[in-house]
């Protein structure tokens, strides 16, 4: 029957005559044993990742995962209102299509989600998808949806989404959003969280059935984020060889940037230090002003965004992370794999991450004299520095580097590729072709 989930009956040439099983199989030899050379004479899946591609951590995942698929031989299509803020050169198996939006004055808001899903649907017919990869849910898995609808009970791709943490914890709970996040969610082929704490807020909040969503950590590539690598601005940064305190956000509310000062001021009192803001947002001004009000102002450079972070995390002595609310915490994950112990909130899946008493110290959300005093016991004593630094970055490598990650992702595509679908047939009216309804593997 034809289906969205019939792949092996699509009108695509590759699939034709192979069918799903074909597919699993090379699934199955990509994500297993082979070495990188042999991996790009493989053949490949085809898969649509779309994601926010402005500075941010679930595009930053979503680009570096669409890269590392890439090199392990699958074509990758980033789609995306911009092109992905790590996605700054050739490289081979990778395109990116924008999604063109009319400005039409009848249109007071632009109807990103309906653009999408045009462009999905389009790039998915013309280059005969396997899967798409939504990176946060609103708007990138509703879009796969509707681009699924359009194909008219043809054959098409399968949807993955991939939840991120505020589409989860804030912006998906909005009444206006929280049941298109739901039914998104629950039409989903694939679900993946990025920690276990999400994973439990998603089943918790939206009601999603045990069991259904997959637990995926964010990775890096230990290779860019090391210690030793160079250049190393500690020159510029801290001129008369202060400390490097550093903090990388988008600088909305819930990263409390304010608290990140208050900390810093209170190390200040102790020893010279220097505090490093790199990324922009809304609450820049309020850290500015709270540096101002504190007398620090001086010792506070605020950097703006920058696209290498690598190089500036190598020379951290401190990372610094207060937020209210942290699914995961990549920019953590960056500062431990460059050997900078971490000082942050016990809040959200930031436990999963940094290891309390190991790799850094977690406090309680906006106790700043409780993480300035956990500052200061680690800067103050050379030893302690050491074993966390050497400990972040063994943390880093074994349990979150992309070697060991990325295979994760194709042994999941494998299975919601090799799932027998739960297929409902039903007549849509208007149109005599079987339309099936996706339910989820
Ligand atoms: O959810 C967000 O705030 C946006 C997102 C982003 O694009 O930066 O951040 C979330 O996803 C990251 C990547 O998976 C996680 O490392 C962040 O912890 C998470 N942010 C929050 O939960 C606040």
């Amino acid at each position: 029957m034809p289906g969205w989930w019939s792949g092996g009956s699509g009108s695509g040439q590759r699939w034709r005559g192979s069918g799903p099983r074909v597919l699993w199989a090379r699934l199955q030899r990509v994500g297993e044993t082979t070495t990188r050379t042999e991996r790009r004479t493989k053949p490949d899946v085809k898969i649509a990742i779309s994601c926010h591609p402005t500075y941010g951590g679930s595009g930053a995942v979503a680009t570096e995962l669409g890269l590392e698929l890439a090199e392990r031989g699958h074509e990758i299509h980033f789609i995306s209102y911009a092109q992905p803020f790590r996605l700054d050169r050739f490289r081979e198996r990778v395109y990116f299509h924008e999604v063109e939006m009319d400005q039409y004055p009848l249109f007071e808001h632009p109807h990103y989600a309906l653009a999408l899903a045009v462009t999905l649907h389009e790039v998915a017919s013309h280059y005969d998808l396997d899967l798409i990869h939504a990176h946060y849910a609103i708007p990138h898995a509703t879009s796969a949806w509707l681009a699924s609808q359009m194909r008219n009970g043809q054959a098409g791709p399968r949807i993955i989404t991939t939840l991120h943490g505020t589409d989860i914890t804030l912006t998906g709970q909005h009444p206006s959003f929280h049941t298109i996040t739901r039914f998104s969610i629950q039409h989903s082929h694939g679900l993946t969280a990025v920690s276990r704490f999400l994973r439990e807020e998603t089943e918790r909040s939206f009601g999603i059935e045990e069991g259904r969503i997959q637990v995926i950590p964010n990775f890096i590539d230990t290779e860019r984020y090391r210690r030793d690598r160079e250049p190393c601005h500690r020159a510029t940064l801290a001129p008369d060889g202060q400390k490097i305190i550093m903090h990388i956000s988008n600088f909305r509310p819930v990263k409390r940037v304010e608290d990140v000062v208050r900390v810093f001021a209170r190390i200040q009192e102790e020893m010279p230090a220097r505090l490093i803001f790199v990324g922009d947002g809304p609450d820049r001004p309020r850290a500015q002003q709270r540096a101002e009000e504190l007398g620090v102002e001086e010792d506070v450079v605020f950097l703006g965004k920058h696209s290498s972070v690598e190089e500036l995390l190598a020379c951290s002595d401190l990372f610094l992370l207060t937020s209210e609310s942290e699914s995961f915490g990549l920019a953590a994950l960056e500062a431990m794999a460059c050997g900078s112990p971490v000082v942050a909130t016990r809040v959200g899946g930031i436990p999963e991450v940094v290891v309390d008493g190991e790799t850094g110290i977690l406090a309680d959300l906006g106790d700043t004299d409780g993480m300035g005093e956990a500052a200061l016991s680690i800067l103050g004593d050379d030893g302690r520095w050491e074993e966390m630094s050497r400990a972040g970055r063994a943390v880093a490598v074994e349990r979150f580097s992309a070697d060991g990650v990325v295979p994760v992702y194709e042994r999941f595509y494998r299975d919601v590729l090799e799932a027998r679908p739960r297929v409902e047939a039903r007549v849509d009216p208007g149109d005599s072709h079987p339309v099936t309804s996706p339910e989820g593997p």
